[in-house]
């Protein structure tokens, strides 16, 4: 293995507690793992090279703990993060396990249930503030329908406006250094689920009282559980400024919720995603959110957590040979990549000057730009043989 290779914790890989400690319980099959332990999870975790853990509220305290034994879990759990160096840059509620919130949370019919998942919410914010996270996800995996006509569907926007409002001004009233990212998810569990991609996000927080600390957790399966390009997705909520925070993961196309290891899903995706989020100048967490196979028994979870950050490890190193490869620079010309970057109009030049402009249209040779091929597919194989290390 070489060092470029090993997992560091300045290459900012983060595991949420609820991967690694999933018990690989599904809809018709038991657990085929034990519990772990939280602090046994920050332990490995640790020694695997990681940077830091995430959790939901549950995960370090389990629902319905008093405030004696909340004040325990939480007392081992920062001893543990001590002990190793691991930091908490995310936190994010459980707002979908308990059955109370079955036919929602921030958008529940019913209003007590509303009020309840707020408070829950606030009681987590004040844990995430005091760890020192910086992003507070929310993932409203409940928030949805299975049928049509049993939701107001404009009442649940306003409803769930109202929630991230409300917990958007107690964080600015606290003061607390935390921006909020929205996580879209198609379905699973809810059979629809409300914000289903990035571009539903997007455009639903453009309409937040404070919508500029509010940006997303865009997850590589969730968009491709949409059958959408999760490349394209990322771009776009880079390009408005609202990449806070990502999930990573693999996925085989639009199926139940598979949460492989990064790149196990389609990996050309993964190599693009790679390429883009290390030449996007974002910094924040490269956060696995995947579940170790079921198949899998303790030795694979550590596997699997291991495999993750070598993956990405590799397909960070594969795209900057990618990059550097003489003959990808000299494709990527020939398939006019960079000249997207020219602006359309000249500089200085005016709407009436390119209506003025014969070459443009009247005199333009349609027919040789229709001939004209773009060398994709040379790049696609330039891709794959480094993806080989054919080159
Ligand atoms: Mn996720």
């Amino acid at each position: 293995m070489t060092d470029a290779l090993t997992p560091r914790p300045e290459d900012k890989f983060t595991f949420g507690l609820w991967t690694v400690g999933w018990q690989a319980r599904d809809p018709f099959g038991d657990a085929t793992r034990p519990a772990l332990d939280p602090v046994e999870s920050v332990h490995r975790l640790a020694e695997l090279g990681a940077h830091g853990v995430t959790f939901h509220d549950d995960d370090v305290v389990p629902f319905g703990s008093d405030a004696d034994v909340r004040a325990k879990h939480l007392a081992r759990f920062r001893a543990a993060l001590h002990e190793t160096g691991l930091v908490v840059p995310m936190v994010t509620t459980n707002l979908f396990t308990h059955p109370m919130f079955k036919e929602g949370a921030f958008t529940a019919n019913d209003r007590s249930v509303r009020r309840f998942a707020i408070r829950k919410v606030i009681r987590n914010l004040d844990v995430a503030a005091e760890l020192g996270a910086r992003t507070y996800v929310f993932w409203g995996g409940r928030e949805g329908s299975e049928v049509d006509l049993a939701k107001d569907h404009g009442a649940a926007l306003d409803r769930y406006r109202e929630a991230i409002d409300l917990l958007a001004s107690y964080v600015v009233e606290q003061g607390y250094d935390l921006r909020f990212a929205l996580e879209p998810k198609p379905n699973e569990p809810r059979g629809d689920i409300y914000l289903p991609t990035v571009g539903h996000a997007l455009a639903f927080i453009d309409t937040l009282e404070h919508a500029h600390l509010v940006g997303l957790n865009p997850e590589v399966g969730h968009e491709q559980m949409s059958n959408l390009n999760v490349v394209h997705a990322i771009a776009q909520a880079l390009w408005h400024g609202k990449l806070f925070h990502i999930d990573l993961n693999g996925q085989h196309g639009p199926k139940f919720d598979q949460d492989l290891v990064f790149g196990h899903g389609d990996l050309l995706s993964a190599f693009a995603l790679v390429d883009l989020l290390e030449s996007s100048g974002y910094d924040g967490p490269r956060h696995f959110d995947y579940k170790p196979l079921r198949t899998e028994a303790i030795d694979g979870v550590w596997a699997s957590a291991a495999s993750n950050m070598r993956t990405y490890l590799l397909l960070k190193e594969r795209a900057a040979a990618f990059r550097a490869d003489p003959e990808v620079q000299e494709a990527m010309a020939a398939a006019g990549v960079p000249d997207l970057a020219t602006a359309t109009l000249g500089p200085g030049e005016t709407l009436a000057d390119l209506l003025a402009d014969r070459s443009a249209f009247e005199a333009f040779d349609a027919d040789a730009a229709g001939d004209r091929s773009h060398g994709a597919v040379r790049l696609d194989q330039l891709a794959i043989e480094h993806l080989l290390g054919a080159r």
